[in-house]
C-alpha cells in the first residue's frame, strides 16, 4: 500500500490488498468516505464508481463467480446498504464468492433510535454465509480475513461486514497487520463411499450423468470429460453447468431443468441411476428428473445435499469433485458402463431446432434465430450473460456452450437485470474475451444507468436487447396458466437514441439478416454498444405445445 496507515479505513484497504482484491464496486456516502478515499489512494485496487448499489453487487457477484476470488462491493449505511441486497442475495444463491462492506452509524448511537439507522447485520444475515459489525479496531484483521475465507471456501457465497462511522476513523492498535490466507487442502471422499458408488454404477442398466454448477465453479470440467470419455455415460448439465462438457461432445445431451418436459427429460425418465456431479438443489427442483423418487442417486459435490424427497441420494461422496471422479474412475476399473444411445437423438433434435431458426428470415426475429446468431458471433470462450425472462429459457435450452462459465445466468434467485452490470464484472475479470449481455427490454430498463459507468470507466460493454415491449416470461406464464394476460405490456424509449445520449453506439435490427453483421460490428468496435432486436415471442407458446406433445422413446 502506498499510503500511510493511520486509521481503520486505511488498514481495511491494506487487508483488501492482502486478499488480492483488484476492484471495489460501489457508491460513497457520508459515512464511508474514509474507506473510499483510502481505496482511491491504493495503487493495487481500482474503485469502480457505479450509478446504483444493486449494480455494484451484481458486478462483484459475476466477478467472483468467474474468478473464484470474492468480488467486493461497498456502500454507505441505510439506503445504500439496502440497495446492495439483491446482488448480495444473488451471489449467495448462486454460490458466488462476494464480500459486501458498508458503513453503519457510529457506536456512539448504534444502540438507540437515530437518523438512517437500520439493523443491517440482521438484514444481511439471511442472504449471506456470515454477517457482522466491527466493534473495535483490534478485530479488523480477523474480521476481514473471515469475510473472505467464508465467502471463498466451498460452498462459496456472500458475506457482509458493517463498519461503524466512528470505528472507520479510529486508529489501529500498534503492530496490527493483515492476516494472510491459510493453505486449503482438497478433501477426499471416503473409500466406502467410492466402493458403494462403483457397485451402484456397475449394476446400472441405464446410468446418466447430471453435471451442475459445482463442476464449473471448481474447475473440474476436464475431470468430468475424462470420466465421460472413459465410461461413455450421456451427460445433461444444469443451466449453471452449461459447457462443463462441450456441446460438441457426442455424449452431451444439453440442459436439464427447463420448465416443461424437454428432450433431455426422456433420458432421465429411462435412467435407473443418476450420477449427479456438482449439482446444487437450488439450481432446479429435482422432482423434474425424479418425479416418483425411485431413481438411485450418487451425489458428488464439495458438500452434502439438503434433504429432499426427490433427491434422497443413495451414496453421498462429499469432497473435491476432481478427486472424487478420479477415485470413482479407478474403482470402476476402466470398462465402459452400460449405456443407451439416447444422446444422439436428443442432440439432433436440438440441432434441428437451432438450424431451422438460423435460416428463418421472418421479422420480428424468432428466438431461435437470435440464439443461433449470438453463437455465430462469439468465440468458444467468449462470455454471454443471459438475463432472466423468456430470453433465459431460449438461451439456456438452445445456446450451444463449449466451455464452462461462458453462458452465465442468475439461477438460484433468477433475478432480472443482473446481466448488464454483470457484464462489466465479467469484462474486468476477462478483458481479452468478448462479453455480451443478452437481456429483455424489461431487464434492460432496470439497470441501463450503468451504461454511463461503462463509458466513464472505459469498459467495453456490449448489450443485445430482445424487444417485445413486455415482461415476456410473465406474459407467457399467464397465457399458459390463465389463457390470457394483463399488466405485462409497456412502452420503450428509442433505444438507439437512448444509447447515443450516453455516448454509446446504438443499433436497431430492422430485418433478420441484419442481426449477425451488427453483432460482429458491435463486438469488434471499441467502446459501448447497445443493440435493440425485436423478437417474436409467439414462439413461446408454440414451444410449450411442442414439448407437451413430445413422445420420443430413446
Ligand atoms: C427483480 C425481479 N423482478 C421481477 C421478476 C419476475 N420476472 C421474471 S421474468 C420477468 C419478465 C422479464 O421481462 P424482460 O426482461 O423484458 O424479458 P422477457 O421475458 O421479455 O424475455 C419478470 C417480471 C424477477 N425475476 N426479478
Amino acid at each position: 500500500m502506498n499510503i500511510q496507515i493511520n486509521n481503520v479505513a486505511e488498514f481495511i484497504v491494506s487487508c483488501l490488498e492482502e486478499e488480492g482484491v483488484k476492484y471495489v464496486f460501489g457508491i460513497p456516502g457520508e459515512e464511508n468516505i474514509k474507506l473510499v478515499r483510502a481505496i482511491d489512494r491504493s495503487d493495487k485496487i481500482r474503485f469502480i464508481l457505479v450509478r446504483h448499489e444493486q449494480a455494484a453487487a451484481f458486478m462483484a457477484d459475476i466477478y467472483g463467480r468467474l474468478t473464484g476470488s470474492a468480488g467486493v462491493c461497498t456502500a454507505t449505511l441505510g439506503p445504500g446498504a439496502i440497495n446492495l441486497i439483491l446482488g448480495v442475495a444473488d451471489a449467495q444463491t448462486d454460490s458466488s464468492p462476494l464480500v459486501a462492506i458498508t458503513a453503519q452509524v457510529g457506536l456512539n448511537r448504534i444502540y438507540k433510535e437515530s437518523h438512517q439507522i437500520v439493523d443491517l447485520v440482521s438484514l444481511f444475515k439471511p442472504v449471506t454465509k456470515w454477517s457482522d459489525v466491527v466493534l473495535t479496531p483490534a478485530s479488523v484483521p480477523e474480521m476481514v480475513r473471515k469475510a473472505f475465507q467464508a465467502a471463498q471456501e466451498e460452498r462459496p457465497g456472500a458475506t457482509y461486514l458493517a463498519i461503524p462511522q466512528d470505528i472507520e476513523a479510529m486508529e489501529m492498535p500498534e503492530g496490527a497487520i493483515p492476516l494472510t490466507a491459510s493453505l486449503q487442502h482438497k478433501k477426499m471422499p471416503t473409500v466406502q463411499g467410492i466402493e458403494a458408488a462403483s457397485r451402484l454404477l456397475r449394476a446400472a442398466k441405464k446410468p446418466v450423468i447430471m453435471a451442475g454448477h459445482g463442476v464449473a465453479r471448481t474447475g473440474n470440467s476436464n475431470a468430468l470429460s475424462a470420466f465421460v470419455e472413459q465410461y461413455q455415460v450421456p451427460v445433461a448439465t444444469t443451466f449453471m453447468g452449461k459447457g462443463v462438457l462441450s456441446d460438441r461432445h457426442p455424449l452431451a445431451m444439453g440442459v436439464i431443468g427447463f420448465m416443461r418436459h424437454d428432450y433431455e427429460n426422456f433420458a432421465f425418465d429411462e435412467a435407473d441411476v443418476i450420477l449427479s456431479v456438482g449439482y446444487e438443489l437450488q439450481e432446479f427442483d429435482p422432482a423434474r428428473i425424479n418425479p416418483n423418487a425411485d431413481k438411485k442417486i450418487i451425489h458428488i459435490n464439495t458438500f452434502s445435499p439438503d434433504t429432499d424427497k426427490h433427491y434422497n441420494a443413495d451414496v453421498v461422496l462429499e469432497g473435491d469433485i476432481g478427486l472424487s471422479l478420479a477415485a470413482l474412475g479407478k474403482a470402476l476399473g476402466g470398462e465402459p458402463l452400460a449405456s443407451f444411445s439416447g444422446s444422439n437423438k436428443i442432440r439432433s433434435l436440438l440441432q434441428e431446432e437451432l438450424e431451422s431458426g438460423q435460416n428463418d428470415a421472418r421479422f420480428p426475429l424468432k428466438p431461435q434465430r437470435i440464439v443461433a446468431d449470438i453463437r455465430a458471433a462469439l468465440n468458444d470462450d467468449d462470455i454471454v450473460l443471459a438475463d432472466t425472462g423468456a430470453i433465459k429459457m431460449w438461451m439456456a435450452r438452445l445456446y450451444p456452450t463449449y466451455a464452462p462459465l461462458t453462458c452465465l445466468i442468475s439461477n438460484g434467485l433468477s433475478t432480472m437485470a443482473f446481466s448488464l452490470p454483470g457484464a462489466l464484472g465479467a469484462k474486468l475479470a476477462y478483458p481479452q474475451r468478448n462479453v455480451l449481455a443478452v437481456m429483455g427490454d424489461g431487464s434492460f430498463m432496470m439497470n441501463s444507468q450503468e451504461i454511463e459507468t461503462a463509458i466513464r470507466e472505459n469498459i467495453p460493454l456490449k448489450v443485445l436487447i430482445w424487444v417485445d415491449d413486455s415482461y415476456g416470461l410473465i406474459k407467457w406464464k399467464m397465457d399458459m396458466e390463465e389463457g390470457a394476460h394483463s399488466s405485462v405490456d409497456f412502452g420503450n424509449p428509442d433505444f438507439v437514441k437512448y444509447a447515443e445520449s450516453f455516448g454509446a453506439s446504438g443499433y436497431y435490427v430492422d430485418r433478420a439478416e441484419a442481426l449477425l453483421p451488427i453483432l460482429k460490428q458491435a463486438l469488434s468496435e471499441e467502446g459501448v454498444s447497445i443493440i435493440a432486436c425485436p423478437v417474436d415471442y409467439s414462439e413461446n407458446m408454440k414451444l410449450i405445445e411442442k414439448l407437451g406433445s413430445l413422445t420420443i422413446p430413446l
